[in-house]
């Protein structure tokens, strides 16, 4: 046979049997498409039910593309918008890491602008009246033409979701005031992470104008330190008792206080809560002198009459004149920094160990070796830490 003959013999088979596979393919595709269609059927021209509105995904995206940039939240804080403000204090508050790095880039950019405030720290047993002290003072101090910030370090709001929110209800004039902005307490798991959040919220708020700053904080456990710590002047809270004022009340924290107020010097309680400040004012002259030099002072008032209360601001301003004469005022705030430095340092070594995954497995091993004695507390700590460190290398 030629090998011409040969050649085109053998590309006629080879184009028969080519067209046969794409003959196959074809079939096999569409046996495929036929199943696939079968079960989902639809009559042409009937639209998919929309179990999810269309127009509220385009409004969710819509809104979720204006989460705002560091530089708008700063521009909006800087013009004093309290939106912009409330974003960025969610913002320092939140746990995602991601959030961290526009959190600080937006705090750094606020620090310049902030430090011009008075911040008053203020604590007080449940139900001696703090909220509705806050509500009155704060109103005042508006009638004045400041602007007030109100946050909270409330350690128990973890259970509660935020004790000011209920309280909001309390401060009915305050939230509606155009010159005042109230926020409930930060969660988070420690004290000292509240705390710090509570802290940097204060820049914030002075950032965006706001030049008065109170901070409420119940009166047990450590939270009074932690508020202490960020504050100028600090405000203890009473109500006049059955004589034994100064039973149960911690001597930390009359220290710490630059006043004490009774409050619900009212009706019956006046001649009660004047012996209540006597008691208070000759316990007072017991401590030793405060670092500032200021002697503490004791009033009364009431909350629901507002009777004192213009006369605790006039008490805070002479001691704002009195601090800053004597440079204490910029001292402290310069050794709050610094203390702030490093309890956040601490706080977030603290964390960082005990969540290591391998601090974790071995804990519970080695507390229960510990508390049945067969293992020294230190030796023990030694031997995490040691872990821990060769873990992190
Ligand atoms: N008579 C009188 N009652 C007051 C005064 N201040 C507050 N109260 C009442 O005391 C109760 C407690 O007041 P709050 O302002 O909620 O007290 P609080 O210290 O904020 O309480 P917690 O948020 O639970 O720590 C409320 O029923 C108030 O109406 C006051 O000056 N006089
Ligand atoms: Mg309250």
């Amino acid at each position: 046979m030629p090998i011409n003959k040969t050649v085109s013999l053998s590309s006629g088979f080879l184009k028969l049997f080519l067209f046969s596979l794409l003959l196959l393919f074809k079939q096999i595709i569409l046996a495929n498409k036929k199943e696939h269609t079968s079960s989902l059927h639809e009559k042409p021209g009937v639209s998919q039910p929309e179990f999810i509105s269309s127009s509220a995904v385009k409004q969710v995206q819509k809104f979720r593309k204006k989460q705002p940039s560091a530089q708008e939240l700063i521009e909006g804080i800087l013009s004093g918008k309290t939106s912009a403000l409330s974003r960025a204090i969610t913002l320092v508050e939140s746990t995602n890491v991601n959030h961290l790095a526009k959190a600080n880039e937006v705090i750094t950019a606020c620090l310049p602008h902030a430090n011009k405030s008075i911040r008053i720290g203020i604590t007080g047993v449940p139900g001696v009246g703090k909220s509705t002290f806050i509500e009155s003072f704060g109103n005042h101090l508006t009638s004045l033409g400041k602007k007030v910030a109100v946050l909270a370090v409330d350690p128990s709001s973890t259970i509660s979701h935020g004790s000011i929110l209920g309280d909001k209800t309390r401060m009915e004039e305050l939230v509606k005031d155009p010159n005042a902005f109230i926020r409930p307490s930060a969660s988070g798991e420690t004290l000292g992470g509240v705390a710090r959040k509570t802290r940097e919220a204060i820049t914030l708020c002075e950032a965006a104008g706001f030049d008065t700053i109170l901070i409420e904080t119940v009166g047990v456990g450590q939270s009074e330190t932690a508020v202490h710590g960020m504050v100028d002047f600090f405000l203890l809270l009473k109500i006049s008792g059955a004589g034994d004022e100064l039973q149960g009340i911690k001597r930390g924290i009359m220290e710490m206080a630059d006043a004490i107020v009774i409050n619900k010097a009212d009706g019956d309680n006046i001649k009660k809560a004047n012996l209540a400040k006597a008691e208070f004012n000759r316990a007072l002259h017991l401590f030793p002198t405060k670092k500032s030099g200021w002697k503490p002072t004791t009033t009364t008032c009431s909350a629901l009459t507002h009777e004192g209360i213009p006369e605790i601001w006039k008490t805070i301003e002479q001691y704002v004149e009195f601090a800053k004469t004597n440079h204490y005022f910029i001292e402290n705030r310069k050794e709050q920094n610094q203390y702030w430095l490093l309890e956040t340092i601490n706080e977030q070594l603290k964390t960082n160990f005990y969540n290591h995954p391998e601090i974790q497995k071995l804990l519970d091993a080695t507390k229960k070796a510990v508390r049945n004695g067969e293992f020294s507390p230190f030796a023990a700590a030694q031997l995490l830490l040691n872990i821990y460190h060769d873990y992190k290398k």
